[in-house]
C-alpha cells in the first residue's frame, strides 16, 4: 500500500488490524514525500518507496498494489504487469487528475470518490466501486474535501476486504471524461479583476479557491500578492431546521 495522505494512513492502519484479512501487507509512502520523512524516519513499518527504481524482482513479492493518494504515477511495467487499484478523490471520468473538488464546483460536473483499478492514464481504468458527494452552495473546496475523505474511509471499511482478495467486478467507462491539471489549479488562482461574469460566478470561485491553511486565490497590486477567500455563515435558527 503505498499512501501519501495522513488521514487516510491513519485510517487504514486502524481498518487493517480491524478487519481479519490474514495477508501480509507492506505500507510505503513517496520518497520525495518531505513531511513524511520527517515524521516517520524512525518508523520501519512505514518505508520510503521510488516507484521508478523498483525492479520486477521487488513487485513480483506482492499480489496488488494500492495507491492511497499517491504523489507518484505508477509506471507502465507496474500497471501493465500487475493488479493496481487507486483509491481516487473523484468522480471518475469527470475532473480527472488534480484537486477534483476544486473543478467540480466550478464546472458543476459530479464529485465523490472512485476506487478503480489502473491503467496507464491517470485516474482511468476500469472501475471497482464509486459513489457521490453533495456539494452545497456554500461548501468551500476545504469543505467538500473533508467530505471525500469520510467517503473514502467509509468505502474502504466496507470493501478493503473484497479489494485486497480481488473479489469485485471491474467495469470499463464508456465516456472519456476530462482532466485538469496543476498548472490549471494555478492559473484560477491568479485572479483577474476585470473578469466578467455573475456573482454567482465569482462566488464559486473563491470558494472553489478556500481551503483552510492554504493560500491559494490572490490578485496583483504592483510587485505585492494580495490572498484572499471566502466565508460563509449560515443562520443558526435555518441549521436547526
Ligand atoms: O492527499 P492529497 O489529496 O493529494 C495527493 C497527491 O498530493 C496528489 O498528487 C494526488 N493527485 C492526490 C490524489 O493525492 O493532498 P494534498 O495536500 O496534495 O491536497 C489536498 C487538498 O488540499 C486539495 O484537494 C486541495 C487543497 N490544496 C492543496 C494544496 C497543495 C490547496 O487548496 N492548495 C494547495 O496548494
Amino acid at each position: 500500500m503505498i499512501v501519501d495522505n495522513q488521514y487516510i494512513y491513519e485510517g487504514i492502519r486502524n481498518l487493517v488490524e480491524e478487519i481479519n484479512l490474514n495477508e501480509k501487507i507492506d505500507f510505503f509512502y513517496s520518497y520525495h514525500n518531505v513531511a513524511f520523512r520527517k515524521r516517520y524516519c524512525n518508523d520501519d513499518i512505514f518505508c520510503p518507496v521510488s516507484l521508478k527504481k523498483c525492479t520486477e524482482d521487488f513487485w513480483k513479492q506482492y499480489d496488488v498494489f494500492f495507491s492511497f493518494h499517491c504523489k507518484q504515477l505508477f509506471p507502465d511495467a507496474l500497471v501493465k504487469n500487475h493488479r493496481c487499484i487507486n483509491i481516487h478523490p473523484g468522480f471518475n471520468p469527470y475532473n480527472r487528475g488534480w484537486f477534483p473538488q476544486v473543478f467540480s464546483i466550478l464546472n458543476q460536473q459530479p464529485i465523490g470518490v472512485t476506487i478503480h483499478e489502473m491503467d496507464s492514464e491517470i485516474d482511468h481504468g476500469p472501475i471497482i466501486y464509486q459513489e457521490e458527494v453533495l456539494i452545497e452552495s456554500y461548501d468551500t473546496s476545504y469543505d467538500v474535501y473533508q467530505k471525500i475523505l469520510q467517503k473514502e474511509m467509509e468505502m474502504l471499511r466496507r470493501n478493503l476486504y473484497s479489494l485486497v482478495k480481488g473479489e469485485y467486478n471491474a467495469v470499463s467507462v464508456k465516456a472519456i471524461g476530462n482532466i485538469n491539471y496543476k498548472e490549471d489549479f494555478n492559473r484560477l488562482c491568479k485572479l483577474k479583476l476585470d473578469q466578467v461574469g455573475t456573482l454567482g460566478e465569482h462566488i464559486n470561485l473563491l470558494r472553489a479557491l478556500t481551503f483552510e491553511g492554504y493560500k491559494n486565490a490572490y490578485f496583483e497590486e504592483g510587485s505585492k500578492k494580495i490572498y484572499t477567500s471566502i466565508k460563509f455563515e449560515i443562520e443558526e435558527n435555518q441549521m436547526r431546521n
